[in-house]
């Protein structure tokens, strides 16, 4: 099995020294050094090389990331399977900062960082989790996972995806024809979707107006969704109270944008979660493992329906 590797050098040197012990019969190889071109069977990568037919052997290529949407489709062989990271380290990461975020909006943190600031101790009434109603867009790998602990703590949750769900304590909502009723109950709207055209510009004014006032966003999914201006002025209005954003367009912002500095709005620089070396190397392997048994991999890209 010969692996070329292009993404972060540091990664790079952690797969090779674990792969070393978990396959040795490997060839592993980092980007630029490539050997023969024609003997390299399987590309991982955020961004391949830009001409990959040089690769003849290629049977697969893999994304380091669990997004799938920077490749450019057109100028990748038609079959060769493409296949994202469904990894147990990068979805506890999602787990646990999504669970942060929902608790830090649902105990009004915003709010008393801003008193704080003011020097008011001032108590607002708090709601029981129960009553606090989560809403999930996108409820795939990732998705899923952040019900789970949500559910436990005892919040009202629903998931919006392209296909109905049956997840116990989750109420499913499914395609556009469901989306208005999904978000008029939806008080904590979280974006886990994946960056598609038909999720492109999808967080708008449009959306934030059917949730009901004052509820609040966090959005992790990626920054194209996202309308900037929409949702300062549905923060500057009250329709939102307030959002947590880890991913925007472009990344990084620029050093004037609002989001820097907005009282309602926590940002972080796309760190909600990360595919954590060992854990990815061995989800890989076993995927090619799956691949080589002639069994289905995890996370295999539909390209005609784009996630
Ligand atoms: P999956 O492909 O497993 O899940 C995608 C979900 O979105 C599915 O439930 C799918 O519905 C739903 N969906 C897709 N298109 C639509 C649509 N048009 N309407 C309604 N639902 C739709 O992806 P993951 O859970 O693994 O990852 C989700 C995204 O999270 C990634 O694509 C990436 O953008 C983002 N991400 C962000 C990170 C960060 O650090 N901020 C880190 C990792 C990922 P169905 O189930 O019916 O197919
Ligand atoms: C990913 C990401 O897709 O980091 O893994 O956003």
């Amino acid at each position: 099995m010969n692996i070329l590797y292009k993404s972060e050098p540091e990664r790079g040197r952690i797969w090779a020294a674990l792969l070393a012990e978990l396959a040795p019969e490997a060839v592993f190889r980092q980007w630029p050094d490539i050997g023969e071109a024609a003997e390299i069977d399987y590309l991982v990568a955020w961004q391949p090389p830009e001409d990959v037919s040089v690769f003849t052997g290629l049977k697969a290529l893999f994304s380091v990331g669990a997004g799938a949407e920077q490749f450019d489709y057109a100028a990748l062989p038609p079959d060769l399977p493409v296949v994202r990271m469904i990894e147990p380290g990068l979805t506890s990461g999602m787990v646990e900062y999504v669970t942060f975020a929902v608790l830090g909006l649902h105990r009004e943190m915003p709010r008393y960082l801003q008193q704080q600031r003011n020097r008011r101790w001032l108590a607002h009434p708090a709601m029981p989790a129960a009553k606090r109603r989560v809403g999930v867009m996108g409820v795939g790998a990732l998705g899923e996972a952040v019900l789970k602990p949500l559910v436990q703590l005892g919040f009202d949750c629903a998931g919006w995806s392209r296909t109905a769900k049956h997840i116990a304590g989750v109420a499913s909502f499914a395609g556009a024809a469901q989306l208005g009723a999904f978000l008029a109950r939806s008080d904590i709207l979280i974006c886990l979707l994946p960056l598609t055209a038909a999720t492109e510009g999808i967080l708008n004014a449009e959306l934030f107006s059917q949730l009901p006032t004052g509820a609040s966003l966090i959005q992790v999914g990626r920054g194209k969704q996202l309308n900037h201006q929409h949702l300062l002025n549905a923060l500057d209005s009250g329709q939102l109270a307030a959002a947590v954003v880890d991913v925007t367009e472009p990344e990084p912002l620029p050093e004037d944008h609002p989001f820097w500095h907005h009282p309602a709005l926590w940002l972080t620089p796309h760190i909600a979660s990360q595919a954590q070396p060992e854990s990815a190397l061995r989800a890989l392997l076993e995927n090619i493992r799956r691949f080589e048994r002639g069994e289905p991999m995890h996370g295999v890209v539909e390209r005609e329906r784009g996630y």
